[in-house]
């Protein structure tokens, strides 16, 4: 496969003014008729270009120019491209295609999904449905008339507003939209299917009044609540904190359960994997009612931040996904707890954006090419890039942040740009100079802060040396400083914090400061100290890097209790327990725990001050992946045991605060989703977790219970999930039927039913995954099953995936190369897990990468894959 490159860029040579569609959509196939608008491009330099349009997989049927058929010689079908070499300034072309929407099983493009027909055209999937330049750049009005049987799908949308309908002859009938925005293709959809319609209101700013519509299989209708309520309150919020006012009459959401991704910005017809919009109290966890509200957050706020302003080329795809992330993220922070959504963002960069940062994929924010643009849909696009919008945030001040933003949409509204543009507004606006920081968007790899100090009792002196590094990374070497925000405190022994006075200052010092590194070396002095500081580094997790500080234990027990910071004091508590299983890592059975690791975790359960929210995230041990990351040459079974050990003695220890901790949080009235409510959920979820961990009788009892009256999914799944993660095997077996018998008629439960057990050391062996494989709810061409048992087992149940036998890596390896040929996305989002393979102790590694290989020697990989495979390997 070719190889794209930014510096390659060059202007459309031609626009696209108007594109007029007409889907004629039949069961045996689909025929489109486009009508484009076109003119040469006064920025090209080049006159006399042949006109170049994207196809894939179309059967072409007709070309006209301007109304007259071209024949043969006039044009060219090159499959994968239709060239007209000779046309004039402007014209009109007349395109006809057949496609198969039917037997589209890679999701890209039109397909159908239960019945119904829908899109997915980004980020190249609308050259899959006609001809057309398809790329982010060319941005044309789009007119669509959609005809089709009126039994079989009454309700027919796309972009825009309904402009015409009616009837036609057979039983068919068609509905015409318009959308006055111009817009890249990829941000087309057309949906038919035989849904029911969900409606609200929503009054804007300036007092105009918005139909919401949710469209849904009639089984899922009462499924809708949350997430129309989510999306108001998105609306509500986006005026607020950015000014951004919804601009078209009417905003849909449609379900559709075959999606490849979370959901899909499309311009007034957002279109959702089911799971990420669907939910009711019985059937959906709080963790799920979170995600929902951040996805419908998210893609409503693509409309200003993709939509309005759209990205130049795929290269600067974390324009508008960086920032969506960032501003998805702010509001997430101000629905719930805001120290929470940083820990839970946090905890999601540092296990795997870390680690994608570190191996064969890695790549800038800004990519600098190319082979598979859907393998770019990366967290370091979305994750880190919206760390990067947040330190720019942080460095500019909320005020200044807001008039940057406001300068970025005025100036580029209705234009495609690149994160530089994002950029020269935040400098416009806010008048500094972010020179440097731009090196954020183009060196890979993650940076390493390493600190040390010493403090000089005679002169009250306190000196911080901050070094900075940044690792190499594929075609990546030398790298240069980094213009870094690093938030900081210094604690005394009495828990107070101590001004922070940088030697030569006046005035009176603060408690708290952001220090901007820049240089690869900073000598920091703060003066006044009576006494010698306990440091609270990188506050609220201020920049995307690692910390490497030599905390005592002793001194993290300190921060633990008694920093102000929310997420440092959850961090002391994570640095803790992995220097604690990290030294039982290889160490002989007889190896003793960390004692006062009880002690810390009884204080923290019986410490009635500390916020709730806070309390059951510090309860959650570091997870094995992110031990894995943080080791050299990881052996996963050493680090599994020393996990399972200590968890096993907290819990022994903490038998009796555990059950008060349970007891405590149950039975709080009705279900509702606030944070507090939330966290009494977890950390009943947890101490039932780990009592059973340790095989203990009363708290089995407990979970059964809990098992058989929850009165939602949040309790009831904590419950199954406990039974499913002890040794009580039987009891473990008849929950499991329990549940899918109750819930067997609802797929996204039946999905979590496949993601516990696959996820699952107890339930999850390779003879029992391959059971799941072959259960009759099990379906290759749902993506969403593939994830929760693949996708699961390769991610989530470390232990049974590294196999010391390398069955895991096989196993694998045969189900994305089966995978490769009907939906080669979603085959190469499963390899990830192989594609660590360095990372690994020498037994795993040799067989991880002969798994890699295997798939490397399939006839026929898809560009997907082969790309991710050949990195890989390299
Ligand atoms: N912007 C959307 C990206 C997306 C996507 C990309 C590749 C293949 C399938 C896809 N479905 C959706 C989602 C978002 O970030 O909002
Ligand atoms: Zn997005």
């Amino acid at each position: 496969p070719q190889t794209i490159y930014l510096s390659e860029y060059k202007v459309p040579a031609y626009l696209v003014d108007q594109v007029d569609l007409r889907f004629e959509l039949f069961e045996d196939g689909a025929r489109v008729h486009s009508t484009l608008t076109v003119r040469r491009n006064p920025d090209s330099g080049e006159s006399a270009a042949p006109l170049f349009l994207h196809g894939d997989s179309l059967q072409l049927e007709s070309v006209a120019l301007n109304g007259s058929p071209l024949r043969t010689g006039e044009f060219e079908d090159r499959g994968d491209a239709l060239v007209v070499p000779s046309v004039p300034e402007k014209f009109e072309l007349q395109v006809v295609t057949w496609i198969e929407p039917q037997n589209n099983t890679r999701l890209e493009g039109l397909y159908k999904s239960s019945g119904m027909f829908c899109t997915q055209c980004e980020a190249e999937g609308f050259r899959c449905i006609t001809f057309y330049p398809d790329r982010p750049d060319v941005m044309a009005r789009f007119r669509t008339r959609i005809e089709a049987d009126k039994s079989a799908y009454p309700v027919l949308l796309s972009n825009g507003n309904p402009v015409d309908n009616g009837e036609l002859e057979n039983g068919r009938h068609f509905v015409t939209w318009e959308d006055p925005f111009p817009k890249p293709a990829y941000l087309f959809a057309l949906v038919a299917g035989d849904l029911v319609e969900k409606k609200d209101t929503f009054t804007t700013c300036s007092g105009r009044n918005i139909d919401l519509r949710m469209y849904v299989e009639p089984r899922n209708a009462k499924k809708c609540d949350f997430a129309m309520d989510a999306l108001k309150r998105s609306m509500r919020w986006d005026e607020d904190v950015y000014g951004r006012e919804y601009d078209l009459d009417i905003f849909m959401i449609v379900a559709v359960d075959d999606f490849n991704m979370g959901a899909m910005e499309n311009k007034g017809l957002n279109i959702f994997n089911s799971s990420c919009v669907l939910a009711s109290q019985e059937t959906a966890t709080d963790a799920a009612f979170q995600r929902i509200e951040a996805i419908v957050a998210h893609e409503y706020f693509h409309n200003w931040s993709g939509n309005r302003v759209t990205c130049r080329d795929w290269f600067q795809l974390s324009l508008k996904e960086g920032f969506t992330v960032f501003r998805d993220s702010q509001f997430s922070a101000d629905m719930g707890s805001p120290t929470v959504k940083r820990i839970e963002d946090a905890t999601l960069l540092r296990t795997a954006q870390f680690a994608e940062d570190a191996g064969p994929m890695a790549h800038p924010v800004r990519p600098a090419s190319y082979m598979e643009i859907s393998n770019f849909y990366t967290l370091t696009i979305y994750e880190k890039g919206a760390e990067v919008v947040r330190m720019i945030h942080n460095l500019l001040g909320d005020e200044m942040f807001r008039k940057g933003s406001d300068l970025y949409f005025q100036r580029h509204d209705g234009q495609a740009v690149t994160t530089d543009d994002f950029v020269r507004a935040m400098e416009d606006a806010s008048g500094r100079d972010l020179g440097q920081f731009r090196l954020w968007y183009e060196q890979a790899g993650t940076p390493v802060v390493s600190v040390s100090d010493e403090y000089d009792e005679s002169s009250g002196i306190y000196r911080l040396t901050v070094r900075q590094s940044i690792p190499d990374t594929p075609g990546q070497t030398g790298k240069k400083p980094q213009h870094i925000p690093f938030a900081l405190g210094l604690l005394g022994a009495d828990g107070q914090p101590l001004p922070l006075k940088l030697s030569g200052e006046s005035g009176e010092a603060p408690l708290e400061r952001v220090l901007e590194l820049s240089q690869a070396e900073h000598c920091f002095e703060f003066e006044g100290l009576s006494e010698r500081p306990v440091p609270s580094l990188l506050r609220d997790f201020s920049a995307p890097v690692r910390v490497h500080y030599p905390w005592t234990r002793e001194q993290l027990l300190f921060l633990m209790s008694h920093d102000p910071d929310g997420f440092n004091r959850w961090d002391a508590g994570q640095r803790l327990a992995v220097d604690v299983i990290q030294s039982l890592v290889g160490a002989p059975e007889s190896a003793g725990v960390e004692p006062r690791l009880v002690d810390a975790y009884r204080s923290l359960l019986q410490d009635s001050e500390l916020d709730q929210a806070l309390m059951a995230k510090m309860l959650q041990l570091p997870s094995e992946a992110y031990l894995i990351e943080l080791a050299e040459q990881a052996d996963v079974a050493a680090i599994h045991q020393a996990r399972e050990k200590v968890l096993g003695y907290l819990a022994e220890g903490l038998r009796d605060e555990l059950m008060a901790c349970y007891r405590r949080n149950v039975g709080q009235g009705d279900y509702q989703l606030t944070p507090e409510a939330i966290a009494r959920r977890s950390l009943r979820n947890t101490a039932l977790g780990w009592l059973l961990h340790i095989g203990d009788q009363e708290a089995l009892a407990l979970a059964k219970e809990q098992f058989r009256g929850a009165d939602n999914m949040t309790d009831r799944l904590g419950a199954l999930r406990a039974l499913v993660n002890s040794d009580f095997a039987e009891d473990r077996t008849q929950a499991l039927e329990a549940f899918y018998k109750r819930f067997s008629d609802d797929p996204q439960v039946v999905e979590l039913w496949f993601s516990v057990q696959a996820s699952s050391d107890r339930a999850g062996q390779l003879p029992q995954i391959r059971q799941l494989l072959d259960h009759p709810a099990f379906d290759w061409k749902n993506p969403n099953k593939v994830r929760s048992v693949v996708g699961a087992f390769a991610a989530q149940n470390l232990a049974a995936f590294h196999n010391p036998d390398g069955s895991g890596y096989e196993f694998l390896a045969e189900q994305v190369c089966r995978l490769d040929d009907s939906n080669p996305q979603i085959a190469a989002r499963l390899v990830a897990p192989l594609t660590r393979w360095r990372k690994f102790a020498p037994g795993y590694s040799k067989q991880m990468k002969s798994a890699l290989e295997r798939i490397r020697d399939k006839a026929e990989l898809s560009r997907d894959v082969y790309e991710v495979v050949h990195k890989s390997l390299a």
